[in-house]
């Protein structure tokens, strides 16, 4: 099951916790969900987002002009959000260290140049349970500061099975992605990072 986990400022990264073949068998699934939920462009205030977005369970992560928010529809299609893939959900199960199932799972995709600013997971009901974060493909630079903004912050490589639980007292610290490592990994044809977050929102 992987290397000795690391404590990067309260997040807890399990390297390596996921093996080739269960990586390329949660891929397959993921392509499913993105067949049913068509990967989206998220525009902000502050503008389009580089990272294309889609998401499984009960509630999908929807960002637009009118801000952020959790909807229990596609915003293009229209339909529920398709299942949360039980590949995804073992892992949940396996890390979170709580008895409920995550409700949200949303998906990142990261093509060149992709990347994420410093920000909180801050829109759920209850930040007694953690977020969990799943990597696939390419390398990315993971950063994380603190719960209050600005300040000393630390960045890991976080790789193609890599699993990082934020929670407890890290349950609200800021963190983003600098960049990805362009072709550093063969998971994902064309390359790229695919990136799984479930969360409990409720
Ligand atoms: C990413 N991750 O890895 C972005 N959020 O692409 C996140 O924003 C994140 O890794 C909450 C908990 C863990 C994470
Ligand atoms: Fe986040």
């Amino acid at each position: 099951m992987g290397e000795p986990e690391i404590d990067l400022r309260g997040v807890r990264v399990r390297p390596g916790f996921i093996e080739a073949g269960a990586q390329a068998a949660m891929l397959a699934d993921l392509r499913e969900v993105a067949r049913a939920a068509p990967v989206m462009r998220p525009v902000t205030r502050r503008g389009p987002m580089s990272v294309r977005m889609t998401s499984a369970g009960r509630l999908g992560w929807v960002a637009d002009r009118r801000g952020y928010r959790y909807e229990a529809t596609h915003p293009e299609t229209g339909a529920p959000w398709p299942p949360i893939p039980e590949s995804v959900l073992a892992v949940w199960r396996a890390v979170a260290g709580v008895q409920v199932d995550p409700d949200s799972c949303l998906v990142n995709l990261y093509r060149e140049g992709a990347k994420m600013g410093m920000h909180q997971d801050r829109d759920e009901g209850d930040f007694g349970f953690p977020v969990v974060s799943i990597s696939l493909g390419d390398e990315a630079l993971f950063r994380v500061g603190s719960v209050e903004k600005g300040g000393k912050t630390t960045s890991l490589w976080l790789r193609s099975g890599d699993v990082a639980v934020m929670g407890g007292a890290a349950r609200l610290v800021h963190h983003g992605i600098d960049r990805v490592k362009e072709g550093s990994s063969v998971l994902i044809p064309g390359g790229g990072r695919i990136n799984v977050t479930l969360r409990v929102v409720r």
